[in-house]
């Protein structure tokens, strides 16, 4: 088994010893952090995805698999985010109210601190109220909204259309989340949606600082 099956198999065996080690080992063998991300550690949740999805794992094996999987992505973050740099705006983030899941969202932050962000994580079960209570007392360049459930991606509609009304002027807002799609952020309103944490960081950093 290549080391990269081997980050995706602790994943999906919920080891949170093993997959921090497996993922130092693979940067120390020179493999770039987004490989390790994407057919390592990503490549483990799918699985663990399909496994909840067709009843083979119940929440707690996912709740475990995510532990692992938080565990790798905190030895990844240094080497995805870029270090030393100045921000150069502000980038407010959070999944909104009624989802707990914040994994993707974490990867996120940790990109958009890499593309020269200061990011206020607010962490999940976000509620509107929340996101417009910080962009009122700080000057904030765009606002992140992350939903994993197609339940709580009303949430998000909601959210944009208080930002919108409550705070002038108002902040750009992204978009993304497993469920989410372009088509769902044009039809709420949001200025952008990102695929992935990657492409997430770019397009907040073309719309921020490309309108600069
Ligand atoms: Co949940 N869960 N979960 N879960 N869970 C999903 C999302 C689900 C698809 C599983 C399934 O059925 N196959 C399903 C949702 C179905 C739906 O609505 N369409 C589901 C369900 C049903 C539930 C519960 C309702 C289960 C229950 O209790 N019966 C429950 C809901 C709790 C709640 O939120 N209120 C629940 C609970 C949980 C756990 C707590 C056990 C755990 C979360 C732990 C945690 O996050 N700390 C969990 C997990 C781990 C998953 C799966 C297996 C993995 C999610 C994940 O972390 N993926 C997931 C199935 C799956 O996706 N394979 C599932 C890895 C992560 C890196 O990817 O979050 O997609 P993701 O983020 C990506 C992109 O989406 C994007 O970038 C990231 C990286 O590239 N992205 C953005 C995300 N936010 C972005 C924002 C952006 C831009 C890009 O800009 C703003």
């Amino acid at each position: 088994m290549s080391l990269l099956e081997q980050i995706a198999q602790a994943v999906i065996d919920g080891d949170e010893v093993s997959t921090p080690k497996l993922v130092e080992q693979a940067l120390a063998e020179g493999a770039a952090a987004k490989t390790v991300l994407q057919d390592g550690l990503l490549k483990g949740m799918t699985e663990v995805g399909r496994r909840f999805r067709e009843g083979e794992y119940f929440v707690p094996e996912v709740l475990i698999a995510a532990e692992a999987m938080k565990a790798g992505t905190s030895v990844l973050k240094p080497h995805l985010a870029r270090a030393g740099v100045k921000p150069e705006a502000t980038a407010v983030i959070g999944t909104v109210r009624g989802d707990l899941h914040d994994i993707g969202k974490n990867l996120v932050a940790t990109m958009l601190e890499g593309a020269g962000f200061e990011v206020i994580d607010l962490g999940v079960d976000v509620p509107p109220e929340k996101f417009v209570e910080v962009c009122l007392s700080r000057k904030v360049d765009i606002v992140a909204l992350s939903a994993l459930l197609t339940t709580t991606m009303a949430m998000m509609e909601q959210s944009v259309k208080q930002l919108k009304a409550e705070v002038r002027p108002t902040p750009t807002i992204i978009v993304g989340g497993a469920p989410v799609t372009q088509e769902y952020a044009d039809k709420i309103g949001a200025n952008g949606y990102g695929r992935d944490a990657a492409t997430g960081a770019e397009l907040a950093k073309s719309l921020v600082f490309g309108r600069r």
